[in-house]
């Protein structure tokens, strides 16, 4: 059988468009997989790529192939991340327009690693002259610096995000990086001061620790070994085999250099990073009265030495609190538990702060020196490049997975609405004979979640600010009230009085468009009012490459694939209003050229009509020219850009 398989059948279609059976979901993942099977890990849908993650190193990102890439337009050549920054770029460049290129998918599918590729493929393509290569290496090496202070091992990716980025890189008029800018989303600060079973505490603390010379480490009171942290045990996973903590830190300490950061700005952030971790070894206990104290002096010492602070002050402040009762302000001690906890905000805020301050840095750093940026004088244009942390479900699910997972909802509704809700509203609107295509639009999810009064975040904020005994369990109660019946909605509470076993006691369910995830409430108050988050689950992790055939549709589905290349298939693969494409291409026709005298779409009915395009192949709508097929437009114009935000979609191949 094998050997009568054509070169087609062995690699499948690299634009699921050209699918014969495009309605079959089976046909879909087959085609998916068979590509797989060759190390074909990019296919299209139109102009949205789809991306499986290989999890291993492919030979397919060298210079060369970087430069097969370059002025090729989407069609001439195999799918790649390098044709989506290429045709993006060109897009910028010819539309003189800024352009976006979004990357979905849940955790570990590879979403930060194609944001790399794409800033090393304008890295290494785009022009630059001397002065602007510090820039270009700049942008470049602000990657390693924010994974190791924002990156984790977590049990779905051993390099997960855990903070959202959006990243703009700036480009002048001939095309060159100029400038770039970092907008980072909420850190998962929480998980300074506790990991769960099998997951790690931030990336960097470990690198300080392993490559760290051993005066720095002195100097810092830190010992080599990470087991002596109490904020590095809790998940009991020190090592991970994927991870060379020691030369990890030799690139991040050099990319410190190459962002311009001063020695003593490196002490100053080394400092922090060594503070936490004296904070998590500062304990408590009874003192000879009763009273709760620090029983770790050397862990005060170095706390108060590294972060600049008089010993007695952090004593304090470390074992009591300030309240003011009757206009007079009193001290009183605090509790074990409380002191805990104390300990435990400051150290996760002292690490956010830090993390702040890293990315103001950077972007210090990387901001166009003589203030173009933002500013409407110039003719620069920016790229924008957006990688979140993805969907995730573990068998413990808190506050941090319900703020991830709102994100990825929000993400996939703009998802929706480029590719499948304006799309068809557009035809409908153009006059174009359109049968619609259905879909499942989760706007039903965000609204519940962040809906004005009673979506459950303002439910949440709510209960934060009401005067009384607010708890997680009265949060609980409340969302009951007010969601309960909700669709998508689901606590232990049946209609008829009896209890879902599904569901705990102090859970609450949601029917995510990627996949039901229950959140449990505890902490939920207190993670809201810190803006913090994180918790979890263990698993059989071996990031093997095969390709889970179950795991793989499961993502078809939720993304809305096949309603995609539905709406693709169906459509017209190219739009033009009259004018811009009369003035793009009147040249070519001599009835049009040089100037049109009559009604524009008399225009480019004339000038079609000249480059012999086949009714079926074009619609002319109310004010714009719909054209079906590529290869049409390529006959035109070898490389006209969709005018889109480019689209990646990474898909998880094994867990
Ligand atoms: P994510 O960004 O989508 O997850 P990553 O981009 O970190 O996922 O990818 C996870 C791992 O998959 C990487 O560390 C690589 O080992 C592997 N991988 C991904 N893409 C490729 C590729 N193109 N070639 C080879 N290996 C790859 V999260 O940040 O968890 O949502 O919050
Ligand atoms: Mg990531």
């Amino acid at each position: 059988m094998e050997s009568t398989l054509t070169a087609r059948d062995r690699v499948g279609v690299q634009d699921f468009v050209l699918l014969e059976n495009y309605t079959s979901e089976a046909a879909f993942i087959e085609n998916l997989r068979r590509r797989f099977g060759e190390n074909l890990i990019y296919t299209y849908i139109g102009s949205v790529l789809v991306s499986v993650n290989p999890n291993k190193d492919l030979e397919i990102y060298s210079k060369a192939h970087m430069e097969r890439y370059r002025g090729v337009s989407f069609y001439e050549i195999s799918p790649h991340i390098y044709a989506v920054s290429d045709n993006t770029y060109r897009a910028m460049r010819t539309e003189r327009r800024d352009q976006c290129i979004l990357i979905s998918g849940e955790s570990g599918a590879g979403k930060t690693e194609a944001s790399k590729k794409i800033l090393q493929y304008y890295a290494t393509t785009c022009p630059v002259t001397d002065h602007l290569s510090t820039l270009r290496d700049r942008l470049v090496q602000s990657n390693p610096v924010l994974e190791a202070f924002g990156n984790a091992k977590t049990l779905r990716n051993d390099n997960s995000s855990r903070f959202g980025k959006y990243m703009d890189v700036q480009f002048d008029f001939r095309g060159a990086p100029i400038g770039g800018h970092i907008l980072n989303y909420l850190l998962e600060k929480s998980r300074v001061v506790h990991q769960n079973h099998g997951e790690r505490n931030f990336h960097i603390f470990y690198q300080l620790l392993e490559g760290g010379e051993q005066n720095l480490l002195s100097k810092l009171g830190l010992e080599r070994n990470a087991q002596k942290y109490q904020y590095l045990v809790k998940g009991c996973c020190p090592r991970v085999s994927s991870i060379n903590d020691k030369n990890d830190w030799r690139t991040v300490r050099k990319a410190l250099t190459v962002i311009g950061f001063h020695e003593d700005e490196v002490e100053d952030l080394l400092n922090i990073i060594a503070s936490v971790l004296h904070l998590g070894n500062t304990q408590f206990g009874e003192g000879k009265n009763g009273e709760n104290q620090i029983t770790t002096e050397p862990q005060l010492k170095y706390l108060s030495k590294l972060l600049g602070v008089d010993g007695a002050a952090l004593r304090e402040a470390l074992t009591h609190k300030k309240i003011t009762a009757k206009g007079e302000e009193m001290i009183s001690p605090l509790s074990f538990e409380q002191a805990v906890a104390a300990r435990d905000a400051l150290a996760k805020a002292v690490y956010g702060r830090a993390f702040t301050w890293l990315v103001v840095k950077i972007n210090q750093s990387l901001a166009f020196k003589d203030d173009v940026y933002n500013s409407s004088k110039g003719s620069s244009s920016v790229i924008g490049l957006l990688d979140i942390y993805g969907f995730e479900v573990f068998q413990h699910n808190s506050f941090e997975q319900f703020c991830i997972n709102y994100c990825n909802e929000k993400l996939h509704q703009l998802f929706i609405e480029l590719t499948l809700k304006s799309e068809q509203e557009e035809y409908e609107a153009e006059g174009i004979t359109w049968e619609p295509v259905k879909y499942f639009d989760n706007k039903i999810i965000c609204d519940l979640v962040e809906g004005k009064h009673k979506g459950l975040i303002s439910i949440l904020d709510e209960e934060c600010l009401r005067p009384g005994e607010p708890s997680d369990i009265s949060f609980l109660e409340k969302l009951e009230d007010t969601l309960g019946g909700h669709a998508h909605f689901v606590t232990h509470k049946l209609s008829n009085g009896k209890t879902r076993k599904a569901v705990s006691r102090e859970e609450f369910k949601l029917i995510h468009y990627a996949g039901e995830v229950n959140y449990s409430v505890n902490g939920f108050l207190d993670k809201n009012k810190d803006l913090l988050y994180r918790n979890l689950k263990e698993s059989d992790m071996s990031p093997l490459w095969r390709f889970d055939e179950a795991l793989v549709r499961h993502q078809v589905k939720y993304l809305g694939l096949m309603e995609n290349l539905r709406v693709r298939r169906a459509g017209f693969a190219y739009r033009r209003h009259y004018e811009t494409f009369l003035q793009r291409y009147k040249s070519l026709c001599p009835g049009t050229w040089p100037n049109w005298q009559g009604r524009l779409a008399d225009g480019v009915a004339t000038l079609v009509q000249h480059l012999g395009y086949k009714p079926e192949e074009y619609k002319l709508g109310k004010t714009k020219i719909f054209i079906r097929f590529p290869k049409t437009l390529f006959s035109t114009e070898d490389s006209l850009e969709a005018r889109r935000p480019a689209l990646v979609l990474t898909l998880q191949t094994s867990w």
